[in-house]
């Protein structure tokens, strides 16, 4: 089993970096997912053993193929190629190391014939050190084994139904109740990459404000040596690479005098504002042994029972729920459309999004640091139901590993351990009590939440969050086509949660499907003029609700259109993106641009 890979691999001063993307071997297994074991489809080439797809990686592979058994595949896939590990690091005695940065759901890695490594739940990276797996001198098989099959156990949870189409012929089929595409395969970038024998295995960075002073409180770790024999340098430059700050321990605290906090979009003149803090290991004689940079971010968040603060400023959220999710691709990484993404966010002046309803790629957070957009970071635990054992230890698995992923990021504000669960069970009490006790053991420094949809006198998970979120579909699921009362029961129901828990309280959906192109007036469902009545319903309630204090979010559902399984309500996917699914704006995405701006002219 493998976990982790908190660094995001990077090329240093002491370390060597590159990807194995491109086109990879892939193959369906057959229904019996031993089949390709038992043949040794690990042990050679795959296009020695059968027929091969071409396989872009990073990619989701469903939508890339013709063929609807694709689409569809429930079960095991198999990837391969081969790869070349530079001579120069073996010479250099570097270790070698491969990191997947997310493959869905489940995987087992071969390195020349040999088992390296397996991990379960997507959108998380695991990595290995193969220094002993590897030749140097000719090249290296790698074969990777998926499963996207969901299970009572998995996260997130599904059920495998068996479906009788006719004699002797089953079809196996994945059914969930969450409502985006189940996507699958290698979906963002495969690292090869070097460290020195002696390495930083983990920088863990907190941060305070004190006036105009900054401070860093850091914590370095290293394997491969005796704490004795090693010390650290650790130096902190500013945007110019001036150096402002130095420190000569592994663990210890910087002060920076006059400091650039790092502020949200529209918050302030210069928002996103990162330092470099540059980590170095040094051995006995003064050499440098290994060295890691990474950006930061100086603010704090607190909370109290009615108000978010971001550097001691009360924070007003505007954003939306989202999706990795785009044509052809599905999840897979994609810079184009993320650089893209982030330009229609500041185009809405939004300040924030969740991400919904997973973890996505670590270079969104990376430009969601640099471009001042906070993230409530949601792990993928979604429509989360019968609270088993086994599934409350794979759900803290996720949070384990989402937190020592992102725990860095200034952009991310706040965690959602869920999405939708069914709080009203009884059992969702000491589940969601477990869950948060876990989160609080690793990271103190952040309110929890939970996307909640039961209603506030059914749920029991609210009494153990510290932000309460609340997803509620007016005019759509509940009176579709009614608009009168929206407003109305938004306020009611905000005012509710806030009475029962005493806590501040975010709406994290509404929304409405809208066909971009669909006309209808007066407003009728489904039509661009509907979506814009419904949210301007709701922007009335918003102002309401800011006036009462205790209301610190906004966020539409959803971003842009997704895809969704097949079902009856759902048009190509699921419409109530304010962008269609290649980004292109529909009405309300005007509209809610021209409340998002003035909000932020009236803060
Ligand atoms: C929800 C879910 C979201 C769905 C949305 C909808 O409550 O959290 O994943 O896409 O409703 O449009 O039905």
């Amino acid at each position: 089993t493998s976990t982790g890979g908190p660094l995001y691999p990077k090329a240093t001063e002491t370390r060597d970096l590159r990807t194995l993307d491109g086109i990879w071997n892939f193959r369906k297994s057959p229904a019996d997912p031993e089949t390709g074991y038992k043949a040794g489809w690990f042990e050679q080439d795959l296009d020695k053993t059968g027929p091969v797809l071409q396989m872009p990686v990073p990619s989701s592979y469903n939508d890339v193929g013709e063929d609807v058994s694709l689409r569809d595949h429930v079960g095991v896939v198999w990837y391969d190629r081969r790869f070349f590990v530079p001579s120069w690091w073996s010479t250099t005695g570097q270790r070698v190391w491969l990191r997947f940065s997310s493959v869905h759901y489940a995987t087992e890695v071969f390195i020349n014939g040999k088992s390296v490594m397996y991990h379960e739940i997507g959108h998380l990276p695991f990595e290995a050190e193969i220094t002993d797996f590897v030749t140097f001198n000719s090249s290296n098989l790698l074969t990777v084994v998926v499963d996207n099959t969901l299970l009572s156990d998995t996260v997130p949870q599904g059920v495998i139904k068996s479906v009788y189409v006719g004699p002797n012929k089953i079809r196996q089929e994945q059914q969930y109740t969450f409502d985006f595409y189940n996507y699958a395969g290698i979906h963002r970038t495969v690292f090869l990459y070097s460290t020195p024998q002696v390495y930083i295995d983990d920088v863990i960075v907190n941060t305070d404000i004190q006036g105009h002073t900054g401070f860093v409180v850091y914590n370095v770790t290293q394997k491969g040596a005796a704490s004795d024999k090693v010390h650290c340098l650790i130096q902190l430059f500013d945007k110019n690479g001036t150096q402002v700050a130095a420190f000569n321990e592994c663990a210890g605290l910087l002060e920076i005098g006059n400091a650039n906090f790092w502020w949200p979009y529209l918050m302030h003149p210069n928002p996103g504002y990162l330092y470099t803090m540059k980590a170095s290991l040094i051995g006995p004689q003064g050499e440098t042994l290994d060295t890691y940079s990474q950006k930061i971010g100086i603010r704090t968040v607190t909370w109290s029972n009615t108000t978010i603060y971001l550097n001691e400023k009360p924070l007003y959220l505007k954003g939306f729920g989202m999706h990795e999710d785009s044509d052809l691709r599905g999840k897979g990484w994609d810079p184009v459309l993320w650089v893209k993404n982030f330009n229609l966010i500041k185009w809405l002046g939004a300040n924030a999004f969740r991400t919904s309803h997973y973890p996505y790629a670590e270079e969104i957070y990376q430009l969601a640091d640099e471009y001042g957009i906070m993230i409530i970071d949601e792990c993928p635990s979604v429509d989360t139901d019968g609270f088993s054992d086994t599934l409350l230890a794979k759900h803290k698995q996720s949070l384990t590993e989402l937190i020592r992923r992102d725990k860095n990021h200034p952009s991310v504000i706040m965690w959602s351990i869920s999405n939708e669960p069914r709080s009203a069970n009884k059992l969702a009490d000491r589940y969601f009590g477990e869950v948060v006790r876990h989160v609080k053991s690793m990271d103190l420094s952040r309110p929890v939440t939970i996307a909640i949809s039961a209603g506030a006198s059914t749920d029991k998970s609210g009494r153990h969050l510290d932000v309460i979120s609340f997803n509620r579909y007016n005019g759509w699921y509940a009176n579709p086509g009614q608009t009168a009362q929206i407003t109305n029961n938004v306020v009611e129901e905000a005012t509710n949660w806030h009475r029962i828990h005493n806590k501040p309280v975010i709406m994290t959906e509404y929304g409405a499907d809208t066909i971009a192109g669909l006309h209808l007036y007066p407003e009728y469902i489904w039509s661009e003029e509907y979506q814009c009545l419904l949210i301007s319903e709701h922007f009335k309630a918003f102002d309401l609700l800011r006036k009462a204090g205790f209301f610190a979010g906004e966020f539409i559902w959803n971003f842009a259109d997704f895809k969704t399984p097949q079902s009856i309500t759902r048009v190509g996917g699921n419409k109530k993106g304010i962008f269609t699914r290649s980004r292109q704006p529909k009405a309300a995405a005007h509209h809610l641009r021209s409340r998002y701006h003035a909000l932020a002219t009236s803060d």
